[in-house]
């Protein structure tokens, strides 16, 4: 099927300045079209983040906007099984009727709504809303609970509040030290780099704890190739070393923290040898990166999803804001401990109330004074919001079960790639009474759907999204969507409407919706009240918390205070405790997971573009070379791997780039290629976050290479059965 997409440009002589669609560094580009009707982009030298900078995702991302295989109809699965075009109309009809019906026979609670990072401000606080008011529902979450939810969990546990960076990107270059725990942003976020390496080029020193030698890795000082899941040992060792070098930051620890003792009685017992043996990494690298990050002035430590993928993610960032504690660093100059968010709006979804437990202004919705404010902004008594649903993966667990989720409206997600424990969730989805799935393209979950909704995209809408800094940005319309293209916003109202809640959803355009947000995030942690589309317009963006109208935002956290009860930041001590699954005689090796410069996420928009398919056309499962070796596996061999809860097939990349006893595989293909085949849906007990980063495997070789299905993303629309 190729057809030829019609655009609408909104007319402007230097392009639209607009957000790219993809990761939570938010480059800022301008959007022009040449009389032929071609888009073109280039980076925003005037936007301060990047700086005119764009990773081939970024300059490849126009693509999207006119692609063959944009949906432009919605489509309703007919009575033979296969999906077909059909009217908006008759799509949110059979919505409708699917959702009473389930929530007559089993309950409101039935119905649930699964979100993501990718949604704006906008979106993710209607959809929440939507959720609680028309629905009634307590079961939406969403994909950010894979992503950004153990560092979420342990930031506002010790500092009151989550704000995945409390300080502007600019502030890494000025670190005289940085480490990195389990990030990867050479590949990434490849724009920051320009700030790292201002850091490296005026004296300033990188330290990486990664399993794999990734491009970020090669450009540090100390590579610190730990053995997968042993984050927390790795840097309780750290602090140890501190601690026992008199290195650590006395006055400030009496002064700004509380639960120290704790901590340094927890951390006895990891001394120099016991942690090399947890870890792999070498005594005198432990004790080099201590000193490193114990006489340097200014000390940043950062984590990514290396470290908090885990089912103790949420212990490992612990441990690692323990170490910025006792260092002094939160709220010091070019210092402190932040986390990369991941997702484009992974900062702003994760603070408007499309989380379970969750009200916009990131409540919680167990908090009887956030209740009350939020029903009050809703104008609906306080008693009938929902409590707390279910968390991500155990909401996709109860579909279709007794006591669970019987029909799914999905928005922004696509959880039959990107899930952990795939083979089940592909059961669970399968077992739904109804399935309706909101996107622009025919992603593998919209496959499955019963109704699938085609959804204008991040060039064609207006919106706020909040990147990794908690920098309120606004994405700009450039050009109108596809005919038969509605935006999310004005498909939930309708829904709302037809629904019977339509007048908590009567909005004449998106900042009414954001002016709503606004209020309803007043007081709250995360809060917007004072932040206008004028301003963020003004100012390139307004950092939250921004109280008032006069407040001029927060671009740094932290100086004076931290908003705990007590003012002071809370310790907590952690143990290492091994990953859920460790390798065995059956299973002897560590699985972990993670990226390509060149794919995105589920691969369900970066698949579909020739430019980085080209680049990254399968997935490559990355070896050592005497792992190979041992196992008779050269470099291009055809091999499968299988774990306790299923298998897939790749082609070897022999590497000395990892270590010995590891097999990295990136997750974004589908199929016989989905690496989510083999993960564990062990979770995080305080952040519910699955363990993606950890299980152990096996690895065989194959005959041939004819088990692999290249699996290019593309799909029939009309023939896709159920
Ligand atoms: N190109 C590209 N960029 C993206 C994305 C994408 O899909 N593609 N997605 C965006 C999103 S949503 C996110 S969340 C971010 C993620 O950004 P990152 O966190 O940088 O990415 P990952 O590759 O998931 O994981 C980072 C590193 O963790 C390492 N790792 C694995 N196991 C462990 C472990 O046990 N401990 C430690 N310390 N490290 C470990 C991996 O080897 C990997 O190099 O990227 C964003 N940017
Ligand atoms: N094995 C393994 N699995 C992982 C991870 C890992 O490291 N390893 N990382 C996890 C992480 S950090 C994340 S963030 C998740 C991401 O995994 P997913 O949630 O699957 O993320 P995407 O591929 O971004 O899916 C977004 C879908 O929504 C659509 N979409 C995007 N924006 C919009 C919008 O505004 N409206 C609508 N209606 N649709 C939209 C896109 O076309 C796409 O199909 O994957 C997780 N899964
Ligand atoms: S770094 Fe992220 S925001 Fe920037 S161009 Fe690449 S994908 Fe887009
Ligand atoms: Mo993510």
């Amino acid at each position: 099927m190729t057809r030829e997409l019609k655009l609408t440009a909104v007319p402007s002589p230097e392009g639209t300045a607009t957000h790219c669609p993809y990761c939570a560094f938010q480059c800022g580009m301008a959007l022009s079209w040449d009389d032929a009707g071609d888009c073109h982009i280039v980076g925003n030298p005037a936007f301060p983040v990047n700086r005119g900078a764009l990773c081939v995702k970024g300059w490849t991302a126009a693509a999207t906007l006119r692609h063959p295989e944009r949906l432009t109809t919605p489509l309703v699965r007919d009575h033979s099984g296969k999906l077909r075009a059909a009217s908006w109309d008759a799509a949110l009809d059979r919505m409708v009727r699917a959702f009473r019906s389930v929530q007559q026979q089993y309950g409101n609670d039935a119905v649930g709504v699964f979100g993501g990072g990718s949604l704006t401000n906008e979106k993710s606080y209607l959809l929440g809303k939507f959720a609680r008011v028309a629905l009634r529902t307590a079961n939406i979450d969403y994909n950010g609970r894979f992503c950004m939810s153990s560092a979420a969990a342990a930031g506002i546990r010790s500092f009151g509040i989550d704000r995945g960076l409390p300080f502007p990107v600019d502030d890494i270059a000025g670190a005289e030290a940085i480490l990195l725990v389990g990030d990867n942003p050479a590949e990434t976020m490849p724009p920051i780099m320009q700030y790292f390496d201002a850091q490296r080029a005026s004296g300033g020193r990188l330290v990486v704890a990664d399993p794999r030698l990734t491009p970020t890795a090669q450009r540090a000082d100390l590579h610190l190739r730990l053995m997968p899941g042993t984050d927390a040992a790795l840097v309780n060792g750290l602090l140890h070393i501190l601690i026992r070098d008199g290195m650590v930051d006395t006055d400030y620890l009496a002064q700004r923290t509380e639960g120290f003792e704790r901590v340094k009685a927890s951390v006895t017992t990891y001394w120099p040898e016991r942690v090399e043996r947890i870890t792999g990494v070498p005594e005198a690298e432990l004790t080099r990166t201590a000193h490193l990050l114990g006489t340097a002035e200014s000390v940043m430590i950062l984590t990514g999803r290396g470290a908090e993928q885990q089912s103790q993610g949420v212990n490992n960032v612990s441990a690692c804001i323990n170490l910025a504690l006792a260092l002094g660093l939160v709220g010091r100059a070019n210092s402190g401990y932040g986390c990369l968010t991941g997702q484009g709006n992974g900062q702003g979804g994760r603070e408007h109330g499309q989380k379970a437990d969750q009200l916009p202004g990131y409540r919680r919705i167990d908090d009887p004074a956030a209740r009350r404010h939020v029903a009050g902004v809703w104008g609906v008594d306080e008693a009938l919001i929902p409590g707390p649903g279910r968390s991500a993966y155990e909401l996709l667990d109860s579909l279709g079960q007794d006591d669970g989720v019987r029909a799914l409206l999905v928005m922004g997600s696509n959880v039959a790639v990107s899930a952990p424990h795939l083979n089940n969730v592909a059961e669970r989805l399968g077992s739904l009474d109804f399935l309706a799935v909101a996107d622009f393209f025919l992603s593998e979950t919209a496959a499955l759907a019963d109704v699938v909704l085609p959804s204008a995209q991040w060039a064609e809408e207006e919106g706020t999204m909040t990147n990794l800094e908690g920098r309120v940005i606004r994405r700009r319309k450039a050009c109108g969507p596809p005919d038969g293209v509605r935006d999310d916003i004005s498909v939930i109202c309708e829904l709302a409407r037809r629904l019977g809640a339509g007048s908590h959803f009567e909005y004449g355009n998106v900042e009414e919706v954001f002016d709503e947000l606004r209020r309803a995030s007043a007081g709250g942690p995360a809060d917007y009240s004072g932040i206008t589309y004028a301003r963020i317009e003004d100012n390139d963006g307004v950092f939250w918390p921004c109280p008032d109208d006069g407040h001029p935002g927060t671009p740094r956290l932290f100086a004076d205070g931290f908003p705990t009860a007590s003012g002071r930041a809370r310790m907590f001590p952690v143990r290492h405790e091994e990953p859920a699954e460790t390798p065995d005689d059956e299973f002897p090796l560590y699985l972990t997971t993670g990226r390509n410069l060149s794919q995105y996420q589920s691969g369900s928009q970066t698949r579909r573009i020739a430019e980085l398919a080209e680049i990254s056309p399968a997935p490559l499962a990355e070896l050592h070379p005497s792992t190979a070796r041992r196992y008779g596996l050269s470099d291009g061999a055809a091999v499968r791997l299988i774990t306790r809860r299923g298998q897939a097939d790749f082609r070897l990349k022999v590497t000395r780039g990892i270590r010995e006893d590891t097999v990295f595989v990136p997750f974004h293909w589908a199929g016989k290629q989905a690496a989510n085949r083999l993960t564990n849906p062990a979770l995080d007990p305080t952040s519910r976050m699955p363990e993606f980063k950890v299980c152990a495997v096996r690895i065989e070789g194959l005959e041939t290479l004819d088990a692999i299905d290249q699996q290019t993303g593309t799909h029939s629309t009309t023939t896709t059965e159920r």
